[in-house]
């Protein structure tokens, strides 16, 4: 086995150093390094205290994700019984932290009897957000240290804290600017010359008694959470586990954490949002563009138009520091812009999520223009005009000519051929599309699309950038609607023949929404504009196949002017400054309406048909997007439905979600669905293959 923990003595007092690369991550090979570098030590006369400490970047990320759910399950010893002998050591054990300590390192810190760390350390408990509850003894320990409030907001949110916050609420004991080992083995010292008694986390109840028999503070918290824990097992399970606490002794609380751990590791919520967290990172890795390849350093940018997506795509560059300038047809638009932008930032300020200071300052990062000949100094610039292929062409012709020759020049087209747009222009290989997804600026996706000649630096570059504009950059090739629109617009197409046949917007909005979606098509729709696809759809409609069935639903909501959120009335009406949907007569006649042009008899239309004629198609096309290769993988797809659309996490994505319904019943459905209305529905020939095998697509 490795040397996973190495040893060293200084003045009486062990240094034990973790070493497991990249993350220092407790898997079984550090767990028992750690094991025999602590018994040995303990046993060693000479050696009267201990300091752990991690080598590299941190101290550790905590458990090995990976080891979960892994059979056989990786032996002993396990972490909480590793941290139950080292909080009960008789000799003080420091933790020296460095860079993170997450999860299951941050609950072998809170087993240690003192915590000192370095100024930029950062400090969580983020198994929420894999699905399971901290389950080394964090849920017991952490309020006992810190109190019940405080441990509440860390778990459940699974927020890192600076070591500053970690100071002010008690998870640290000491913050040390100099040399954090040399402090850590003069506290040693101290601890033990100075005969001090030790200070077990898990004997401390003064925190706790304050809460006791009051189950009304975690009442009151449930009720806090339940918008933004909506459908999350976990956030729930980690309030249990702190009541827990407070209710009973410390080993029954551990035995009560264990059950849960155990429960929500084996749960298909925790498998997805695991899943989730390596197709974040995986997302980042494309074959032929190395991690090394030299990209264009981004100081400066443009956008050009400024409207419903321009706005939000300058608030991106301003948040990371980057100097912007809009460029816009008129002085109104680009005032109409400002105040949009403005608007969104005092939004913010007035939540308390930004100070008005910060806000004065991203503000002075955007500047504006009406001239071609001010964008020269901008390293990249993102076109965000009508989505119209004349009108493109001729803004790059013009951005070809102005900027200068080493800028990339990028659209955030929804559906439009990035090749045919670069190919105006003499530098094909700067072209690249940079797809933003609406509201921009909140978003944290980009679909990056590469078009024929896109230069593999271009690529870098915009991978980079994505990450630098705290996005996931996705990159995906050439189609129409790339990946995220074209699975969007399979299962858009099938609500609206639902609406034809007998429901209404309220009832497919609410079905998507009971699934996990934040909003159902016709709700984003209106929150993204219904004049982008009447766009693309008058473009369209020389070519459309009449053999085919077409809803003018809505092509007709939006011949009455109604674009949605932007003009307070689409699929639903807004009052004014409200973004509520509220149902509208007019809506519901004109759909009942339309049913009757088309001799539809309207019918009762249930939950399960909607879920399914709205979900599978969209599965069925991400099978075909995969055959295609315009998709990498499987999970960059589900990376871009999480992070573009707001997919459920707890459901992985539409992919994970597909292996878990089972990819034969979807072929099933499918297939039926294809008989019964359409050949659009076919099953692409991926989803049948896979049925056949009885594989999904995680086997790909
Ligand atoms: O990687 C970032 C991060 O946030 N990591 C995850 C931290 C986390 O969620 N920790 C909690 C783990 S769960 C836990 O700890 C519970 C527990 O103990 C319960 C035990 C109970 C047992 C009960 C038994 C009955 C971090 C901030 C650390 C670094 O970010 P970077 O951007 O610098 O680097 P990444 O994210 O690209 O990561 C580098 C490579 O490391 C892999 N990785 C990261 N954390 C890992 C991990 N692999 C396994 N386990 C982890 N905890 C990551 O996938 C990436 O790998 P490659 O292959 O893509 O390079
Ligand atoms: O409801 C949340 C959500 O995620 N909704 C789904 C959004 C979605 O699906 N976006 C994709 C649209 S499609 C697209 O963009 C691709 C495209 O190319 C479309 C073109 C058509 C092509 C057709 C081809 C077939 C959402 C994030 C919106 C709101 O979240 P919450 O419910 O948690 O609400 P809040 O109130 O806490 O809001 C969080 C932040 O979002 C801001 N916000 C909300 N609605 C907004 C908005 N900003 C601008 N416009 C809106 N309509 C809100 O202000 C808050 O911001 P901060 O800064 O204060 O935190
Ligand atoms: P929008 O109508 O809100 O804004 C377009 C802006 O472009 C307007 O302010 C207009 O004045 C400006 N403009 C028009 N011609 C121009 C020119 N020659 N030079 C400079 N500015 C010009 O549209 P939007 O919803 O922001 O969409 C813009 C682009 O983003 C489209 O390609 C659309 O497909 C894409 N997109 C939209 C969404 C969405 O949800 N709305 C999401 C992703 C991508």
């Amino acid at each position: 086995m490795p040397d996973t923990v190495t040893v060293s003595n200084r003045h009486g007092v062990a240094i034990l150093t973790l070493h497991n690369p990249p993350v220092n991550g407790f898997g079984f090979a550090l767990r028992t390094g750690l094991r025999d570098a602590f018994d040995e030590t303990r046993q060693n006369n000479g050696i009267q205290a201990l300091v752990i400490t991690g080598s590299g970047k941190m101290f550790s990320a905590g458990a090995d994700i990976r080891e979960f759910g892994c059979t056989p399950p990786p032996g002993t010893p396990d972490l909480p019984e590793l941290i139950n002998a080292i909080e009960a050591s008789e000799k003080p054990v420091i933790a020296a932290i460095h860079g993170v300590a997450l999860g299951g390192a941050l609950e072998v810190t809170l087993g240690c009897h003192l915590r000192l760390a370095a100024p930029n350390t950062r400090l969580g408990l983020p198994e929420v957000t894999l699905g399971i509850v901290p389950g080394a003894g964090g849920t017991q320990r952490l309020p006992r240290l810190i109190g019940v409030e405080p441990a509440l907001t860390m778990i459940v949110s699974g927020t890192l804290v600076s070591a500053v916050k970690a100071k002010a609420i008690g998870v640290l004991d000491e913050i040390v600017e100099g040399d954090l080992i040399d402090a850590a083995v003069k506290s040693a010292r101290r601890y033990v010359d100075e005969n001090r008694p030790i200070r077990r986390t898990s004997t401390l109840n003064d925190r706790l008694t304050e809460a006791r028999n009051k189950p009304e503070i975690f009442e009151k918290y449930r009720k806090q959470m339940a918008r933004r824990s909506r459908g999350f097992e976990a956030p729930y399970a980690c309030v249990a586990c702190i009541e827990a606490a407070v209710e009973q002794p410390f080993t029954a609380g551990l035995v009560t954490e264990r059950e849960t751990f155990l429960r929500l590791i084996a749960s298909d919520q925790s498998k997805a949002q695991r899943y989730a967290f390596f197709a974040e990172r995986e997302v980042a890795k494309i074959p032929d563009v190395p991690r090394d390849t030299p990209n264009l350093p981004i100081k400066a940018a443009a956008v050009i138009g400024c409207g419903t997506m321009g706005g939000g795509i300058a608030m991106n560059f301003a948040n990371a520091g980057i100097p912007v300038r809009l460029f816009e047809v008129s002085r109104e638009a680009l005032e109409e812009g400002l105040r949009t932008i403005r608007k969104h930032y005092a939004s913010s300020v007035s939540k308390g999520r930004l100070s008005q200071g910060k806000m004065e300052e991203r503000l002075k990062l955007i500047s504006t223009t009406l001239d071609y000949d001010d964008l020269s100094d901008a390293d990249v610039l993102i076109e965000a005009v009508f989505e119209e292929i004349k009108l493109k062409k001729e803004v790059f012709k013009n951005l070809d000519t102005y900027c200068k020759p080493e800028a990339i020049l990028a659209s955030n087209t929804s559906t439009l051929d990035i090749n045919d747009i670069a190919n105006v222009t003499n530098r094909p290989g700067q072209v690249i599309g940079t797809h933003f997804f609406s509201p921009a600026h909140v978003m944290k996706l980009m679909e990056n699309v590469r078009g024929m000649q896109t230069s593999e630096q271009t690529v870098a570059t915009i991978m980079k950038l994505s990450k630098t504009l705290g996005k996931i950059g996705a990159l995906v090739g050439v189609c129409d609607g790339f990946v995220g629109n074209r699975m969007l617009y399979a299962y858009r197409r099938q609500a609206d023949f639902l609406l034809e046949e007998g429901t209404l917007p309220k009832q497919i909005d609410t079905v998507i929404y009971n699934f996990g979606m934040p909003m159902g098509p016709y709700a984003m729709g209106d929150l993204a504009g219904l004049d982008v696809g009447w766009r693309i759809r008058q473009a369209q409609s020389v070519n459309r196949p009449t053999h085919l069935r077409y809803s003018t639903i809505a092509d007709r909501v939006c011949e009455l002017g109604r674009f949605g959120q932007k003009t307070d009335a689409g699929w639903y009406r807004y009052e004014p400054g409200n973004r509520t949907p509220i149902p509208d007569p007019v809506i519901e006649r004109l759909i009942i309406s339309i049913s009757e042009e088309h001799g539809i008899v309207r019918r009762e239309i249930n939950d399960q048909e909607i879920l399914e004629r709205c979900m599978y198609p969209l599965i069925n096309e991400g099978a075909k997007i995969l055959e295609e290769g315009v998709a990498l993988r499987p999970s960059d797809i589900d990376v871009i439905w999480v992070h573009g659309y707001g997919f459920p996490r707890y459901r992985g994505g539409p992919m994970f979600w597909a292996d878990l319904v089972g990819v034969r019943t979807i072929y099933e459905v499918m297939s039926r669905l294809a008989d019964e209305h359409d050949e659009w529905l076919e099953p692409a020939p991926l989803l049948r293959r896979l049925a056949k095998e009885g594989r999904g697509f995680a086997d790909l």
